[in-house]
């Protein structure tokens, strides 16, 4: 324990020293960590955000852009060998192709390296040369910070809490039924232990599809390459006393500190402590469509995910990062392409209300953060409908699973955001005055004129804020 955390402070500050030296005396890199819950919609952003600096075009909110300083932007390899690169290309293809569709699931983090030259501003412009800041965007699985908190745990504080937690819940009922039949004190048995870790993931994975965010360990929702190895065979089981050896309580506290040591910290360790600017994207169209509950489920999980941007929070952490942190935060509600316009200040208002708790505690570590609602993929257009004698602003779309164009009201958002996370933070099951639809459109059939990337809500007030300063 002593020596690996030992360890990770030499290689952290190692490579401190590296971004130092080359930020000063050759070219400054700026890490922008990009996550968010599973479908919250990164794999989108960072492909509009990619192809809207290459082709500015649609970009006049990123000031460098708007005053013509960015003399070029191109695609470079990335520094990283060992990490995936992100698959711009095939992404792009999906969203602006002659059919376009929207891409896959992603599974794991990648990382895409892209260029720019820029002209200095002010003062400097006519003494200094243009020189080429990079852009290194990593996309994460926001569920993997939430692991943080299990850094703190043993694996006997973890079970309880873990079975307390989940026993009322209907979609753990499966699960729960064979931990009760099960002797934490008999030996090892691996066929029950698969049995049992299939079964929580199972678990897990029903709870996240009804809404529910508290779905640790992250990596049992999303194994990866993982999948299978004993570092994600373990669940938690009725533990009283101390483990004793060969018994299945041993090993599975055995295999629960491999996934601390092997999977959680490494990703701290080789993503985590190296981000500069970093952005959360949250589906809360989605989470109010769902209702009470997944609201305040994904508020508490805001919480949670942010914990991990507070220094000090965590021990080991706090001795990774060795005083360094993320210089700004920025919360983005996704898709505001389902709302009309006049609707936007109401989302970007729930947002704020929502991540209140976390950005407080961030402004106190230091960081910048702002929030905003963004579709960084506009998949509608907007047009006003009467109907029962009232004018409903709409949008319009192509849905996904018809392909038919439709307009689509999907509600009033509440002026007052405590309209909605009153109610939710109360437990109510329902919305009392409203209903919120949802409509899941295709994204659009593009003519891109040249130099113009695809169209977009907001994404260069975006950029502006994460990277617009060192431009
Ligand atoms: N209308 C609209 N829909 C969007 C937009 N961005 C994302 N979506 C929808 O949200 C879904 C998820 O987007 P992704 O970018 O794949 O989300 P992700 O966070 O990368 O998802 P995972 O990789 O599964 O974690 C897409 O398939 C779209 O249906 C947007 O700007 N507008
Ligand atoms: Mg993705």
């Amino acid at each position: 324990m002593v020596i690996s955390s030992i360890a990770d402070t030499l290689v952290r500050s190692a490579e401190s020293v590296g971004d130092t030296i080359s930020g000063t005396f050759f070219e400054p890199v700026i890490r922008l960590g990009v996550t968010g819950l599973a479908r919250s919609g990164k794999t989108v952003f960072i492909t509009s955000l990619v192809a809207n600096l290459l082709d500015r075009g649609r970009m006049p909110g990123l000031v460098a852009a708007q005053e013509g300083r960015i003399e070029a932007a191109y695609l470079q390899p990335q520094p990283d060998d060992t990490v995936p690169r992100f698959d711009y290309e095939a992404h792009l293809g999906a969203l602006t192709g002659t059919a376009p569709h929207w891409p896959d699931s992603t599974r794991a983090v990648s990382e895409l390296r892209l260029s720019l030259r820029v002209r200095p501003s002010g003062l400097l412009s006519g003494l200094q040369g243009p020189r080429t800041v990079h852009l290194d965007i990593v996309d994460y699985p926001g569920e993997w910070l939430l692991d943080l908190a299990l850094l703190d745990k043993s694996y006997d504080n973890w079970s309880k809490e873990t079975l307390e937690r989940i026993a009322g819940r209907e979609t753990a009922q499966e699960f729960m039924g064979r931990v009760r039949e099960v002797d934490p004190t008999a030996s090892h048995d691996e066929v029950l232990a698969q049995d049992l870790a299939k079964s929580f993931a199972a678990y897990l994975k029903a709870a996240r599809a009804r809404g529910y965010y508290d779905c640790t360990p992250g990596r049992f929702l999303l194994p990866g390459d993982l999948a299978g190895s004993p570092a994600l065979t373990f669940a938690p089981i009725p533990v009283e006393a101390p483990s004793r050896r060969r018994t299945l309580h041993r090993e599975m506290e055995r295999r629960f500190e491999a996934y601390k040591s092997r999977v959680v910290k490494p990703f701290f360790r080789d993503h985590f402590s190296r981000i500069d600017r970093q952005v959360v994207l949250v589906d809360a169209l989605g989470a109010i469509h769902k209702g009470p509950k997944a609201v305040e489920d994904m508020r508490r999980a805001m919480v949670d995910i942010l914990a991990a941007f507070r220094p000090g929070r965590n021990a080991w952490l706090s001795q990774l990062l060795l005083g360094k942190r993320v210089e700004k935060i920025l919360f983005a509600a996704t898709k505001a392409d389902h709302l009309h316009h006049l609707q936007h200040p109401r989302l970007t208002a729930i947002m704020e209300a929502l991540t209140r708790e976390a950005r407080d505690r961030a402004r106190f570590a230091g960081a910048e953060t702002a929030a905003l609602s963004l579709a960084a993929l506009r998949a509608t257009t907007e047009e006003i409908r009467a109907h029962d004698g009232q004018d409903l602003p709409c949008v319009r779309g192509s849905l996904l699973e018809s392909g038919k164009q439709a307009a689509f009201y999907p509600g009033a958002l509440p002026e007052d955001p405590s309209h909605l996370l009153g109610p939710a933070r109360d437990g109510a099951e329902g919305w009392l005055d409203a209903d919120y639809g949802f409509m899941a459109f295709a994204p659009a059939s593009l003519t891109l004129a040249p130099g113009d990337g695809p169209p977009h809500i907001r994404l260069d007030r975006a950029a502006q804020f994460l990277i617009g300063d060192r431009l």
